[in-house]
């Protein structure tokens, strides 16, 4: 798979890639990863990205001309993809979302900034528009990495066997389990007999309680998606 992002700040971005699962994917040839600067398919001497918008009102607008440029440009070096827009207003980013993304040849992801892009980027150029949640981010930069992150780690070959696990209870639509390690006591607080009892059925028991009993406690929605979902299938 090949992954391009377009910003106007490279550098925020990078350094994501440089370390742990995705070093290690694109180390081995399963992703490719590219940072575009948004500012070099600016088409003034001054490389402007930015401009006053239409009708007045504070803040600037991302001009539409470089956006085009890029993935123009992007999109001339083959496999088409498609292309995402990181906006607020976008379709809310989760499991099933990221592996339909993750599924694709190629993506070309756009880090719009908080204030604004022009319009005509939404409407004729992304493909689709993604947020990462409802808080406000000041650019679509960190969710870049968050979505990068999450289509790296399902590319075949991209985890090593001990850290699959965790998409695995994720994609079952449940949260974790508890999980303990040494020592057998710490400050008075004591690992779950269960789990020190050498009884791998009553282990596998306690933890698919856990699972139901967090999820059911803490993300109750999950559990009503998956109702959904079993539903729409049967
Ligand atoms: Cl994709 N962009 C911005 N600016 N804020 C966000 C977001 C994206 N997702 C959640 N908040």
């Amino acid at each position: 798979m090949r992954i391009d992002l377009v910003t106007i700040f490279p550098p925020l971005v990078a350094g994501a890639f440089e370390q742990s699962i995705i070093k290690r994917a694109r180390d081995r040839g399963i992703v490719e990863i590219h940072v575009n600067d948004l500012r070099e398919y600016a088409t003034d001497r001054h490389r402007t990205v930015d401009d006053y918008p239409y009708g007045g009102g504070a803040g600037m607008v991302m001009k539409p001309e470089p956006w085009f440029r890029a993935v123009e440009h992007l999109r001339e070096q083959g496999h088409p993809g498609p292309c995402v827009l990181l906006t607020p207003q976008g379709r809310r980013l989760d499991q099933a979302l990221v592996r339909r993304l993750a599924a694709e040849d190629r993506l070309i992801i756009l880090c719009g900034r908080y204030e604004g892009v022009d319009e005509r980027v939404r409407e004729h150029l992304a493909d689709i528009e993604v947020s990462i949640g409802d808080y406000v981010l000041s650019g679509g930069e960190p969710a870049a990495v968050v979505l990068t992150d999450a289509v790296v780690r399902l590319q075949p070959g991209a985890l090593g066997s001990s850290e699959s696990t965790v998409e695995e209870s994720f994609s079952e639509g449940l949260l974790e389990y508890p999980q303990y390690t040494r020592p057998p006591e710490f400050r008075g607080w004591r690992v779950p007999d269960v789990l020190l009892s050498g009884d791998h059925g009553a282990v596998e028991r306690w933890r698919r309680e856990q699972q139901q009993h967090r999820t059911r406690r803490r993300r109750p929605d999950l559990l009503q998606e998956q109702g959904d979902v079993s539903e729409a299938t049967s």
